[in-house]
């Protein structure tokens, strides 16, 4: 087989985003579009004889953008490439291997919770030596390398075989081909109290997981029916899919409504979850009640030291700006620190690598810790698990208890989907330049405490990332958030989160819409909404 040097001109769009390059398949499949953001990637961070682990969440071009990832790896002179058996291999699995395999990084071949096929979007996550995503420096770099590759080699020839589990060489290159379950399961088998939760599951507890026609199903299938003993069918939508069946793979109370419906209706059973495309995002449910990730993070932090791989305690925890505040309750409690970071899981890898905390997580469904330096869906699922069969509580027990204790954080994000990208940026400038003034301004029934922009000093390495969003703080305590969207791939989303403290216990149970009904009201006069973007609701409340 041959090496032949392809000439290509740069694409100028090729700037990783929140976690890598997303982008529409049809983008990425465009003649030299995977080769030049590849072999851009390489020449960035993996130099000859790195080692790499490569798969993906099994959408639409998974498949055939490996073999050309292999093509390239080979002519670029990789030394070994670790890769999933059917190009498969979840987030947070591939964050694992690298570390375990103690590899140069990986590439992971996802777009998340974005929708997949041949409408859908395709994307590569570039992780790190210790499994981390790439930081803002790295991705900085490779984009630097988009903007001037002419060239780049790949091989010629025939397909590797990416059934046949094993080693073989492959041009100078060797690639060993892994199961993409069996590390993953190894390693969250030493975290968990599998005994007490094989009794648990075995003793009747009813419990559902929705893997949303992606990549979770194999991996939930092991750990919940075959290992734990969960009866056959508790792992719906099992099979991976190349369009996830034609959804739109995130564990959300919108986009996984179906698994919402059924949790209120009379047929609930005592637990169900979901995971999103590629495995590291989580929602979590008990009977007529979504735990919303903010109360998922801070009681995982309030019972952390009840399962076995937490029983010394955490070190500290981390949420990402937006998020509500519940988790900093429990620091403050637990007399550990709590760290504010920006959205991007990255931030959190950074803390995490330095053993400043143990536990993270965000608003967006995503929770994790110092286990793999991703966000971990499953492990998020087996740790509520690992709760309810310690306290023998059931999660809308624990979740009243939490309340009682800390108050209750009411959580909710509205998701404008702008067309034009102008407009929504245009709203973000407008709303800075009027920061100094909103402190004391009346909106509606609130008025305005403080109004600030949030800018990151990461206490690790030092780097300082600004403009991670806007955030006003109102007298009562509520705040209101304002972002765009890191991860889209057409035209802007314009994010609001709203959150508000009670502690009055006669509030916990009102409807969360209802009770930020006045923070919305009031995010959406003081950044005149309706003017810049032309919507007067939100596109999604999530
Ligand atoms: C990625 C990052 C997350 C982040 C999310 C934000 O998630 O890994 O840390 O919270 O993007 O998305 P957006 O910028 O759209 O708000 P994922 O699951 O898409 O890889």
């Amino acid at each position: 087989m041959d090496s032949i040097t392809v000439a290509t001109t740069p694409f100028d769009d090729q700037r990783p985003g929140t976690a890598g390059l997303r982008k529409r398949v049809e983008v990425f499949t465009q003649p030299h579009y995977l080769e030049n953001f590849v072999q851009a990637t390489f020449n960035a961070c993996f130099p000859r004889n790195s080692t790499l682990v490569i798969g993906g969440d099994g959408r639409f071009f998974n498949d055939r953008a490996i073999q050309t990832i292999i093509r390239l790896g080979a002519a670029h002179g990789i030394s070994r490439m670790i890769i999933g058996q059917h190009g498969w291999l979840s987030t947070p699995a591939a964050a694992n291997l690298i570390a375990r395999t103690d590899a140069d990084g990986g590439l992971i071949l996802t777009a998340s919770h974005n929708p997949g096929g041949p409408k859908g979007d395709f994307g590569i996550k570039i992780n790190v030596r210790g499994g981390g995503q790439a930081s803002a420096t790295v991705a900085e770099e490779i984009w630097q390398h988009t903007t001037n590759l002419q060239s780049y080699r790949k091989l010629d020839g025939p397909d590797l075989d990416l059934e046949q589990v094993g080693e073989r060489g492959f041009h100078g290159m060797r690639v060993q081909i892994v199961e993409p379950v069996d590390d993953y399961c190894d390693m969250i088998e030493q975290l968990f109290d599998f005994d007490r939760l094989r009794a648990l599951i075995t003793s009747g507890f009813r419990l559902r997981f929705d893997a949303m026609h992606a990549i979770t199903g194999p991996y939930a299938k092991r750990l919940l029916e075959d290992t734990l003993g969960a009866p056959a069918g508790t792992v719906l939508n099992a099979r991976p899919q190349v369009d996830f069946g034609g959804g739109h793979p995130d564990p959300n109370p919108v986009d996984a409504a179906a698994l919402v419906e059924f949790m209120n209706g009379e047929d609930a059973v005592d637990f169900a979850a979901a995971s999103d495309g590629d495995g590291d995002r989580n929602m979590i449910l008990g009977p007529g009640l979504v735990v919303s990730p903010g109360d998922s993070l801070a009681l995982i932090a309030a019972h952390a030291t009840t399962a076995p791989g937490y029983r010394d305690g955490l070190a500290g925890v981390a949420r990402s700006m937006p998020t509500a505040r519940a988790v900093d309750r429990v620091a403050d409690d637990l007399g550990i620190p709590c760290y504010e970071t920006p959205t991007g899981w990255r931030f959190f890898a950074s803390l995490l690598q330095s053993e400043r905390i143990s536990l993270c997580g965000e608003e967006s469904f995503g929770t994790g810790s110092s286990h793999v330096r991703e966000k971990d869906g499953l492990w998020a699922v087996l740790f509520w698990l690992n709760i309810i069969a310690v306290s023998g509580r059931s999660v809308s027990e624990l979740v009243h208890d939490h309340w009682s204790r800390y108050g209750r954080d009411f959580f909710a994000r509205h998701d404008y989907h702008v067309a034009e990208r102008e407009r929504a940026a245009s709203l973000m400038a407008a709303l800075e330049a009027n920061l100094p003034t909103l402190g004391g301004q009346q909106a509606g029934k609130l008025t305005v405490d403080r109004a600030l922009r949030f800018d990151y000093n990461d206490p690790v390495s030092g780097e300082v990332t600004t403009n991670q969003g806007l955030i006003i703080h109102f007298t009562d305590g509520a705040r209101a958030v304002y972002r765009l969207s890191g991860t889209g791939t057409g035209g802007a989303t314009l994010r609001v989160y709203l959150d508000r403290h009670v502690t009055d216990a006669q509030d916990f149970d009102r409807d969360r819409h209802a009770m930020l009904a006045d923070t919305a009201q009031a995010a959406v006069q003081l950044a005149e909404l309706e003017r810049h973007t032309g919507l007067s609701q939100p596109s999604a409340v999530i």
